[in-house]
C-alpha cells in the first residue's frame, strides 16, 4: 500500500494493514499503540482482531502483529471494535467490545496478559459489563489514587469504577447525563436519541489535575470534541471541537498520551490507497494545550518530522520496523513471527535515523526468501530512493514463507554517521515478490 507523493509523510503511521481506533499506552519508555483491524476490501466494519505497534522514536513503528481476536472469547461471535490496553502491577489488561453470541448484543470483555503483546486470555469467561444497549468503545484510566474508571458507550455514555483486580467493578453502572453544557448541542435535525454532539469512542485523560474526555462527535461524518471536569466522574463541561471532520472516513477515534515530555494525539482516517470508512488507517501528531488548559482546533497533518531517538543498525532489527512503505503487507507465522511481503516490483520500506557511528558499517545481513526463481533482489539505498545503493542482495529461492535463508553482503562503501535507509524489493513476478524477516549491519 502507499501512494506516490506520500513519500515524505509519516502519516498514516501504519501502511501494511488497515488499522483504526488507536489506543496508545506507554510502558518502560516505549510507546505502544493498540489498534483495531479493518480487513482488506471491507465494505462494512469487518473486524476480527486487534493489533499492536510500538516505537521509541515516534517515526519508526514496529508491527507486533495480531495479539487478540474475538475468537479468544468463548462468548463472542464478531465485531472486534475499539479497545484499550492498560498496565497495572505488571499485568496487561485489554478491554474489548464484541458482539455476544450468548444474547445477541454488544458487551465489553477483558483479557489479561503478562506482556504488552500477551498472550492474553479471558479470565472471566463472560463479559465484564453488559448494559441494555450500546456497549462499545471502552476507555480506562487509572487515577493517581489507584481508582480505575472505565467509560464507554454509543449513544449513551456510561462508566463504572473498576476494582484493583481490573477484572471486576464496584457499584452500579452510571449513566452520564447528556446535557448541552457537557457535550454541546448537536447540529442538524433534532435527534432525541442523540441530543448532544457526543457519539461514541470516549478517551479519558488527565493533565494538571484536569480530566479530559475526548470523543468522536456527530452528526456523521464524525469530528473530535472534548469535555473537561475536575473529577473523573464529572460533571463534564463541553470544551469545543478540536479536530473538525476530515479525511475519507465517516468515523474517527481519539487516543491521547504523554510520552517523553510531549503529548500525542492519535486518530484515524481513510488516507491510505483503498482507504474508506471501512478501510481506515491510524495517524498521530503532537498536541498543544493553551495556558488555561483549553485546546484550540487543529487539522490532520502529514507527519511528525523528527525522530526523537536513533536506531542501532548493528542490532537485530525487524523488517516490520517501518517509517514508511509502499506496496508492502505484514503477516505472521510460527517460523518468523511477524514479517513483511513485497507485493509488487519496486515495493519498498524505509527506516529513519540510524546511527552508524564513527567507525561505520562494512557489511549487511538479512533473513529473506522468495517463491520465484527469476532474479529477485533487495537493494539497500542510503538516505532516499535516488540515493546511492549501498548493497544489493540476490534473494534465494526458499519456496515459501515458512522457509527462510540468511544472506550476507559487503557494502560498496563504508557508512558512517546518521542516515535513513530504504529497502527496495525488485522482481518480475506479478505478486508476492519476496518476504523479509530481519536485518542488521556489521562493522
Ligand atoms: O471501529 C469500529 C467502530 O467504529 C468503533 O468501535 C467506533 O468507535 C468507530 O470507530
Amino acid at each position: 500500500m502507499g501512494a506516490p507523493g506520500m513519500l515524505f509523510s509519516q502519516n498514516p503511521i501504519i501502511q501494511t494493514n488497515y488499522t483504526a481506533d488507536p489506543a496508545p499506552m506507554v510502558y518502560n519508555d516505549r510507546l505502544y499503540v493498540y489498534t483495531t483491524h479493518d480487513e482488506d476490501d471491507s465494505t462494512w466494519f469487518t473486524m476480527n482482531d486487534w493489533k499492536v505497534y510500538s516505537t521509541n522514536d515516534m517515526v519508526n513503528w514496529t508491527d507486533h502483529g495480531t495479539i487478540l481476536s474475538y475468537k479468544d472469547f468463548d462468548w463472542a461471535k464478531r465485531d472486534a471494535w475499539a479497545a484499550q490496553c492498560v498496565e497495572r502491577n505488571g499485568k496487561f489488561f485489554m478491554y474489548v467490545p464484541m458482539w455476544s453470541k450468548t444474547n445477541n448484543k454488544g458487551a465489553i470483555g477483558v483479557a489479561v496478559g503478562d506482556s504488552p503483546f500477551g498472550p492474553f486470555h479471558d479470565p472471566l469467561g463472560k463479559p465484564l459489563v453488559q448494559s441494555e444497549w450500546g456497549d462499545i468503545d471502552p476507555t480506562i484510566f487509572v487515577d493517581d489514587d489507584g481508582q480505575a474508571h472505565m467509560y464507554w458507550g454509543n449513544p449513551k455514555l456510561k462508566y463504572v469504577k473498576l476494582n484493583e483486580d481490573m477484572i471486576s467493578y464496584s457499584g452500579d453502572i452510571v449513566e452520564i447525563p447528556m446535557t448541552l453544557e457537557s457535550f454541546g448541542k448537536r447540529d442538524g435535525k433534532e435527534n432525541p436519541e442523540r441530543p448532544t454532539k457526543y457519539e461514541e469512542g470516549p478517551w479519558l485523560y488527565k493533565r494538571k489535575n484536569l480530566y479530559y474526555l475526548f470523543w468522536p462527535g456527530g452528526p456523521l461524518p464524525e469530528f473530535i470534541g472534548y469535555s473537561t471536569s475536575k473529577s473523573p466522574q464529572g460533571p463534564w463541561k463541553y470544551g469545543g471541537i478540536i479536530m473538525p471532520t476530515e479525511g475519507k472516513s465517516f468515523t474517527n477515534h481519539p487516543g491521547v498520551i504523554d510520552f517523553k515530555g510531549k503529548t500525542y494525539f492519535f486518530y484515524h482516517n481513510g488516507a491510505l490507497p483503498g482507504g474508506s470508512g471501512f478501510t481506515r488507517s491510524v495517524s498521530v501528531q503532537e498536541m498543544e494545550f493553551n495556558k488555561d488548559g483549553s485546546i484550540s482546533p487543529f487539522k490532520m497533518t502529514n507527519n511528525i518530522t523528527k525522530a526523537i531517538a536513533t536506531v542501532n543498525p548493528y542490532a537485530f532489527n525487524q523488517a516490520e520496523m517501518i517509517a514508511w512503505s509502499e506496496n508492502v503487507k505484514s503477516y505472521q507465522n510460527k517460523e518468523a513471527g511477524v514479517f513483511i511481503k513485497a507485493k509488487k516490483n519496486g515495493a519498498y520500506t524505509s527506516v529513519k535515523n540510524l546511527d552508524f557511528g564513527k567507525d561505520g558499517a562494512k557489511g549487511f545481513l538479512a533473513r529473506v526468501g522468495t517463491t520465484h526463481n527469476s532474479d529477485v533482489t533487495m537493494d539497500v539505498y542510503l538516505d532516499n530512493l535516488s540515493g546511492p545503493i549501498v548493497t544489493s542482495i540476490k534473494i534465494p529461492l526458499t519456496g515459501g514463507d515458512d522457509r527462510w535463508e540468511t544472506v550476507k553482503a559487503e557494502l560498496k562503501e563504508k557508512i558512517t554517521g546518521v542516515h535513513d535507509i530504504y529497502f527496495v524489493f525488485r522482481g518480475k513476478a506479478q505478486k508476492d515478490i519476496m518476504y523479509f524477516d530481519y536485518w542488521l549491519f556489521s562493522k
